[in-house]
């Protein structure tokens, strides 16, 4: 038995995405992707797979919606696959798309489960990439807002919890800048920046829509944000780790919570920086209900040559690491609130994404003993509590993730559920992780 004190109302639930476990990718009338497109180029994904099946979860919700239940969770955290809803990004729509999830909903509801929906989670329609270039092109707040338009039109009255947009800087700088995550592009820190800025202004438009169609909804966006600390006292060290806080934390914090990018940043991308027309910063800075963050490291940033202007370097302090290379820090869950709540003001903070991959393996006694994955739940919820008991208005936790999947360029390389996937059988099985969130979900009031 854990000592464990959760806020009251406090949400505890696993985190997925659509493309991560739906599979049926060219089932119910879906059309395609740019991660379909993406996966399926030779040389994209380490192991040479793709989304096509993943978890199967297009068929096997009803299963995966009981696994939940006896997870004991509060809630549950999950995208809307944009193509299946909106075969071509826009115009005509799917029902049989929309009834998917809609059915889902129906279901988590009934079990008790309070639905957390994120409308986009880096699937975009693959003909609108194709139509100017994606997020690079300026009118697709128009193609946002009719997404936004059809989903919360058939939703909600049922979902009161809406995050529009997953992880920002991830996909405009890997989509656009580094090419590792789809579209792949590999086209400079400029294409970042005004894909950032369209998808930003995305972003505010669609908060409007949420709001007139959601009645007592809770709006927010979810950004990935780490804890950034400079491996040395050098001053260029020090220089390096605040502009790498800028490009990655700040540059996405600031714009909804004060109206603007942080004037040093600008200075620093100089002609690369995004153009700002009248009136831009209004849209973005629309007000929001929540602010979700998404966290499973900190950042050690010496000065360096990655990421120029950035011109950072990230350092691996010696410790424990997961699977993808990433230290286990809890105190930088603890770190990382804290920060937020000294820097920016909001009301409502939802920790949308918390967890490990490791290697997880059956054991002779058919169950799987991830005792790794577990403490390191025990000691980020551990932190994540301690800053609600200091007043950071926390009010819930999602693990990620609910299912083993898809994870992305790494392919099905790295296990990161709390329930684990055969995938030749898709036979599903409850780790010891999973029975953990079990046990302390009887904590929640
Ligand atoms: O799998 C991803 C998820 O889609 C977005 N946040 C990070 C996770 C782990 O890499």
């Amino acid at each position: 038995m854990y000592e464990i004190y959760f806020p009251q109302g406090f949400l505890l639930g696993t985190a997925s995405s659509a493309y991560q476990i739906e599979g049926a990718s060219s089932e119910g009338g879906r059309g395609q992707s740019i991660w379909d497109v993406f996966s399926h180029s030779q040389g994209k994904i380490e192991d040479g797979t793709n989304g096509d099946i993943a978890c199967d979860h297009y068929h096997r919700w009803r299963e995966d919606v009981e696994l939940m239940k006896s997870l004991g969770v509060n809630a549950y955290r999950f995208s809307i696959s944009w193509s299946r809803v909106l075969p071509k990004g826009r115009g005509e729509v799917n029902e049989e798309g929309l009834r998917f999830y809609s059915n889902l909903v129906d279901a988590l509801l009934e079990s008790k489960i309070t639905p957390f929906v994120t409308l986009y989670h880096f699937d975009l329609p693959q003909k609108l990439q194709e139509e100017g270039g994606g997020w690079l092109r300026r009118e697709i707040v128009e193609d946002f807002v009719e997404f936004a338009e059809v989903v919360s039109t058939e939703l909600g009255d049922r979902v009161k919890y809406w995050a529009t947009l997953n992880e920002p800087w991830e996909f405009t700088w890997q989509g656009y800048v580094t090419g590792e995550d789809a579209p792949g592009l590999r086209l400079g820190v400029d294409a970042a920046l005004r894909a950032t800025h369209n998808a930003y202004l995305a972003h505010g438009a669609a908060v409007q829509v949420l709001r007139d169609n959601v009645l007592s909804g809770k709006i927010g966006i979810v950004i990935h944000l780490n804890f950034v600390e400079p491996a040395s006292q050098s001053l260029n060290d020090i220089a390096a780790a605040r502009r790498w806080e800028m490009c990655q934390n700040r540059w996405y914090l600031d714009p909804i919570f004060k109206g603007e990018y942080p004037e040093e940043m600008i200075k620093l991308y100089g002609d690369n920086a995004p153009s700002v027309q009248p009136n831009d910063m209004i849209l973005i800075q629309e007000p929001i209900d929540f602010l979700g963050f998404n966290n499973y490291r900190r950042s050690v940033i010496a000065s360096g040559s990655d990421l120029p202007p950035v011109d950072m370097k990230r350092i691996n302090p010696p410790g424990e690491y997961t699977e993808m290379g990433w230290e286990v820090y809890p105190k930088g869950l603890y770190k990382i609130l804290k920060w937020i709540h000294e820097n920016y003001s909001v009301s409502n903070i939802y920790v949308t994404e918390n967890g490990a991959a490791f290697p997880d393996a059956i054991s002779p006694d058919g169950r799987i003993h991830d005792e790794r994955r577990v403490a390191y739940l025990i000691e980020h919820i551990e932190q994540a509590l301690k800053a609600a008991e200091e007043g950071i208005p926390l009010r819930g936790y999602f693990v990620w993730s609910t299912l083993d999947n898809f994870e992305w360029a790494y392919g099905y390389t790295k296990r990161f559920g709390v329930i684990y996937v055969d995938y030749q059988t898709q036979r599903r099985i409850i780790k010891d992780s999973g029975f953990f969130l079990a046990e302390i979900s009887k904590h929640l009031k």
